[in-house]
């Protein structure tokens, strides 16, 4: 029998590589020069697209592949697939829950850490000689027994919630409703009045249409000259140039950042800030949880062709 053809929207690593190449002819259109072309010249016969929460699969595209069966989303975010054209069209989406949960929070608690306790510069100090020139290093703000917001309680925000309870904070949270699960937890529905409750407000919340912006002028300026901010969701989510405004006039105190509007080209107006802590969209990038990702995409695509149930279907 012929192997599936599958369309590949960006790099995975070559463990998934190779096993997606053993069971499918692999298109990868990002090795294309001229990409309109490349998806012409197989739009017949591409039945599933293999893509990441960043990259997605936009309508334009979908209406493209008339034999088009699934999407799978290496990744737990599916803003960037237009899920309207897919419903349209009857293609299935699936996307990578809870195997990245944990390691989402863990480098969200370590942006605060970092940020905080100013660890980037103080590596510099080191390394420039500047302990040794000048002496102490500025002092900076604690973590522990402060209060702590999170913008979103899913599994993500609760996770982060969970081991921000190990440094006796006080934790306050915003969502649709009230969560019966989060016990010792505050519940604020307003994300202005979390902000203004919070020195430490964390985005944990699913991106969509709905919740763009959702992070306004309003609730920067609640967090204030002494807040920070934390995503580790999407840039979506957040009034990006209320956010650099508020970070160049001190109007927020500071943020740490793993998503940006346009990234990799995030704006260089956050590199000119040392109040900003900027990392490359990798909070789920350890070598475990990208593997049991790649598995689960796998699986997923696997489960469509063999005509069983998805395993993490979206729609
Ligand atoms: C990316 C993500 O998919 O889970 C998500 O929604 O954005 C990430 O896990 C990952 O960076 C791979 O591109």
């Amino acid at each position: 029998m012929s192997k599936p053809e599958i369309l590949l929207m960006g790099p995975y690593p070559d463990w998934d590589l190779v096993e997606l190449e053993d069971r499918y002819v692999v298109r990868k259109i990002f090795e294309a020069e001229d990409r309109d072309a490349f998806v012409a010249q197989h739009a017949g016969a591409i039945r599933a697209i293999a893509t990441r929460g960043e990259l997605g699969a936009s309508a334009a595209l979908i209406e493209k592949l008339p034999s088009l069966e699934v999407i799978s989303v290496y990744g737990v975010g599916y803003d960037a697939v237009d899920l309207d054209a897919c419903r349209k069209r009857g293609v299935r989406v699936t996307n990578t829950p809870d195997v990245l949960t944990n390691d989402v929070a863990d480098l969200g608690i370590a942006m605060m850490l970092v940020q905080s306790r100013g660890m980037i510069g103080a590596e510099r100090w080191v390394r420039d000689g500047s302990w040794m020139a000048n002496g102490l290093y500025p002092l900076k703000r604690r973590v522990w027994g402060r209060r702590a917001g999170v913008l979103g309680l899913g599994r993500i925000g609760f996770e982060v919630a969970k081991r921000l309870g190990g440094f006796d904070m006080e934790i306050a949270y915003s969502d649709i409703e009230a969560k019966s699960y989060a016990q010792g937890m505050t519940f604020i529905a307003d994300p202005v009045e979390l902000a203004r409750h919070s020195d430490f407000l964390f985005v944990t919340l699913a991106a969509s249409a709905a919740t763009r912006h959702i992070v306004s002028r309003a609730v920067i300026e609640a967090l204030g000259p002494e807040g920070m901010l934390i995503n580790i969701s999407r840039a979506s989510n957040i009034d990006e140039e209320a956010l650099l405004e508020a970070l160049e006039s001190g109007a927020l105190g500071s943020a740490a950042l793993d998503v940006f509007e346009k990234e990799p080209n995030l704006d260089p107006r956050f590199l000119a800030l040392d109040n900003v802590l900027v990392q490359p969209h990798h909070a789920s990038g350890t070598i475990e949880t990208r593997k049991a990702m790649g598995k689960l995409v796998r699986d997923n695509l696997a489960a469509h062709f063999a005509g069983a149930a998805l395993l993490t279907p979206v729609i």
